[in-house]
């Protein structure tokens, strides 16, 4: 099984980062590349048509046509996460993300959503494997226990 992220610039890598470490920490396979639909259209779309994938994440910013251009060029999931930058701190790339026209999905995430993203990935392929279903359980699992123990420790002027 494998997760494929493309991001539209270098400059997305300090957000797209913790997709990658989320992914592996479920021990998912993970590859990823730089590439704007933008600047450099045949490298998408060597990319992506020459990937074996099951599941992509296209992450961009400001006029983000990534994920729709990925999405257009496959018809495995294509997960859509908005990157925030200047001026308009994503709001820009959100709607250029989500409003695709009808025929062609994008399941577009919340702004720097990347974490989700990989979270929604690894949900998608826990569909086929048991193993994976067990992980993400004990992951939410953990968080819960989480949120009770940070309960606890505000109480006791711990935290
Ligand atoms: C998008 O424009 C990229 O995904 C990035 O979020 C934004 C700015 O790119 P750079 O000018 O920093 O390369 O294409």
């Amino acid at each position: 099984m494998k997760v494929a992220i493309i991001m539209g610039s270098a400059s997305d890598w300090g957000v797209v980062k913790s997709a990658i470490d989320t992914l592996e920490k479920f021990g998912v396979d993970v590859e990823w590349i730089v590439a704007s639909a933008h600047r450099t259209p045949q490298r998408v779309h060597d990319f992506v048509k020459n990937s074996s994938a099951q599941i992509f994440i296209a992450a961009a910013g400001m006029a983000a046509h990534l994920a729709g251009v990925v999405a257009s060029l496959t018809v495995k999931p294509v997960i859509g996460v908005p990157i925030s930058s200047e001026p308009f701190k994503g709001l820009d790339s959100l709607l250029s993300t989500v409003q695709m026209p009808s025929g062609v999905p994008v399941a577009t995430l919340a702004v720097n959503g990347v974490k989700n993203a990989a979270l929604f990935a690894v949900e998608i392929l826990s569909l086929q494997d048991g193993e994976l279903a067990k992980k993400l359980i004990s992951y939410r699992e953990q968080m819960a226990a989480e949120v009770e123990l940070n309960d606890k420790r505000l109480r006791e002027g711990s935290l």
